[in-house]
């Protein structure tokens, strides 16, 4: 019999507690499938944050840690430099990476840190009920703005990557997105080049991923999938925004 799925070694047998349609639980089997094709998975250790993701030590099949929430990037970056043989990464929303811990990325990218970060931007707090985060999109409603983001009061949206790309310390820096197959698969190549910039000692690899929530969006998963093409892509361009010349295309 022909095998067409098998779960990455990277990935425990364990039920997520991801709501139908988010694709948090796809990114964690994008970031397992590299971490095992990587033959890293006995020496790599995850941070997990404190948004939806949680729980993601106990998805995935290697040592991790939890961090409060936005501080991933520092505790990534004691791990790293006591262990500098382990190969380390973060996984942060948006509200945790883009908010409470802007100050932390943007300090580890600017002392160069050999960290991968998955930055994933579902445009809400998801996990604690859809409020408005940096990434939430002008006029998007949320639980904390019930008549549309109004950007004269609540600023633009922060397109993170693009300004993190501009420090010397970051080696790679792309945002993907997971509406379709062929995207999920291009993702899925940034995750490898953001952990190849570590293992290679380049500097600080990061990918931002246009994620959906829709629990929080109000939507089908179907549905959200189209948001996230047509609301979100536009906003958020996909793209390499830095790629150091070791790594390649
Ligand atoms: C220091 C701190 N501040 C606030 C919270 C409450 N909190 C938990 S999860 C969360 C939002 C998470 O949103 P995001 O990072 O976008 O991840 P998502 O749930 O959307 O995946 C907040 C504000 C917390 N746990 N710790
Ligand atoms: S609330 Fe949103 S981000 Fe959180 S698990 Fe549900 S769909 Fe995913």
């Amino acid at each position: 019999m022909q095998v067409v799925y098998r779960r990455p070694e990277a990935l425990k047998d364990a039920q997520t507690h991801y709501c139908p349609g988010c694709t948090h639980g796809i990114i964690h089997r994008l970031v397992a499938e590299v971490i095992d094709e990587l033959g890293v998975r006995e020496r790599t250790i995850g941070v997990s944050p404190v948004g939806c993701a949680v729980f993601a030590y106990e998805y995935f099949n290697i040592d991790g840690c939890e961090a409060a929430h936005g501080r991933a990037p520092a505790m990534a970056t004691g791990v790293k430099r006591a262990l500098p043989d382990k190969i380390v990464f973060t996984y942060q929303g948006d509200g945790d990476l883009a908010s409470i811990g802007t100050n932390e990325i943007l300090h580890a990218c600017a002392r160069g840190e050999m960290l991968t970060v998955i930055f994933v931007n579902n445009g809400v707090y998801g996990m604690t009920g859809g409020q408005m985060a940096p990434t939430t999109l002008a006029g998007q409603v949320t639980t904390s703005s019930p008549f549309g983001r109004d950007i004269r009061l609540q600023g633009s949206p922060l397109h993170i990557t693009e300004m993190l790309a501009m420090m010397p310390g970051v080696a790679f820096a792309a945002r993907r997105s997971m509406h379709s197959v062929a995207d999920i698969r291009k993702t899925k190549k940034a995750v490898e080049q953001a952990f190849q910039a570590q293992i290679k000692g380049l500097g600080l690899g990061i990918v931002e991923i246009l994620s959906s929530c829709p629990t929080n969006w109000g939507v089908d998963p179907l549905t959200a999938m189209d948001w996230i093409h047509e609301h979100m892509v536009p906003v958020y361009p996909l793209g390499d925004f830095k790629v150091h010349e070791a790594l390649g295309r």
